[in-house]
């Protein structure tokens, strides 16, 4: 069996992963030690095992907890330093990285603290690792748009250090539309625009992303295919999906991922990649995902995932001079 080996090999680009969701439990317990910051759990193994969520809510109540041990430049850089090497090794040639700065503003972490400690990891993976790397700015849309815009301000004077914005947590009850003027604040200053929608939220969320947003990619975006006249608008657009599959079984999104819809998506000619989303979470980095989905969706073979690794640096927002040389 030759598939796995290919699935590995294929140089891939992660446009899917909030950087947040890669502390590793053993690093968080590094890093509360190094600070001292009390932890509710006696062990590594126990924190591991509080692991146990059924839905987003769920999850993201762990992963907001998780990130409180993040103090520091150093913090922030160890943590995306770890993330690089576990990406390259799976070789990704090209990340685009999830940071959600309102969850370190908020416990009184400066802006500045946040994004010099990722961007240094990022300077370290490009020259040590050959990694192509940016970083793309999320706004927690449980939070208001006026906390959204603050946090824009606030990360304006770093707007070199970051490609993009992105919209992630709690997706239902939160609608794309109820951040439309500062997306389009976003889109008239030139930064490349993405948002989580139809996750657990509706597909009328994906399409008020692209209408109202105007988004270039949909996260996650699963939920589309509930919406025939959506999938039909998706591949005519050529909208890619960046799809995280064992998020999605872990979340309860899928019940398991023989059942996924990827196979479902790719046959009406929607675009979809594959990423890992919160990997310390969710039970792996890239090959992991793509490990487990080919092997639980037997029709998936190899020109498939050649297509999928070929389509998410397609999709990424590298120069075409560099995708040239890649593609
Ligand atoms: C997230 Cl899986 C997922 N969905 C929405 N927001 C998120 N933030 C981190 N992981
Ligand atoms: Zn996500």
């Amino acid at each position: 069996e030759h598939l796995p080996a290919l699935l590995c090999a294929l140089p891939k680009a992660e446009l899917h992963i909030h950087i947040e969701g890669s502390l590793e439990p053993e690093l968080i317990f590094e890093l509360a030690q190094r600070n001292g910051v009390a932890l509710p759990y006696a062990s590594v193994e126990a924190l591991r095992a509080a692991y146990a969520f059924t839905d987003l809510q769920s999850f993201l109540d762990i992963y907001y907890a998780g990130a409180s041990v993040l103090l520091h430049e150093a913090d922030f850089f160890d943590m995306a330093w770890a993330y690089f090497q576990r990406a390259h090794a799976d070789n990704v040639v090209r990340a685009e990285v999830f940071f959600d700065p309102q969850t370190h503003t908020e416990r009184g972490i400066p802006f500045e603290v946040v994004i010099q400690g990722l961007h240094r990891a990022c300077e370290r993976a490009r020259t040590e690792l050959g990694l192509s790397c940016d970083l793309i700015l999320c706004f927690l849309r449980h939070l208001s748009e006026d906390s959204a815009m603050a946090t824009l301000d606030e990360a304006l004077p770093w707007q070199h250090l970051f490609i993009g914005v992105g919209l992630d947590s709690s997706e239902q009850g939160h609608p794309p539309a109820k951040f439309a003027r500062v997306f389009a604040r976003c889109r008239a200053l030139g930064l490349h625009l993405v948002a989580h929608a139809g996750e657990e939220g509706p597909p009328a969320y994906v399409r008020e992303a692209l209408d109202v947003l105007k988004v270039e990619r949909i996260d996650h975006g699963v939920r589309s295919i509930e919406d025939p006249a959506l999938m039909q608008r998706l591949a005519t657009e050529g909208v890619t999906l960046t799809v995280c599959p064992l998020s999605n079984l872990k979340l309860g999104v899928v019940s398991t991922l023989a059942v996924h819809p990827l196979p479902m998506l790719l046959a009406a000619g929607v675009k979809v990649t594959l990423h890992s989303d919160d990997p310390a979470y969710f039970g792996g980095y890239m090959n992991a995902n793509w490990l487990a989905t080919f092997e639980a969706l037997p029709t998936l073979g190899a020109a498939e995932a050649i297509t999928l690794a070929r389509d998410s640096l397609k999709a990424s927002w590298v120069s075409e001079a560099q995708k040239m040389r890649w593609l």
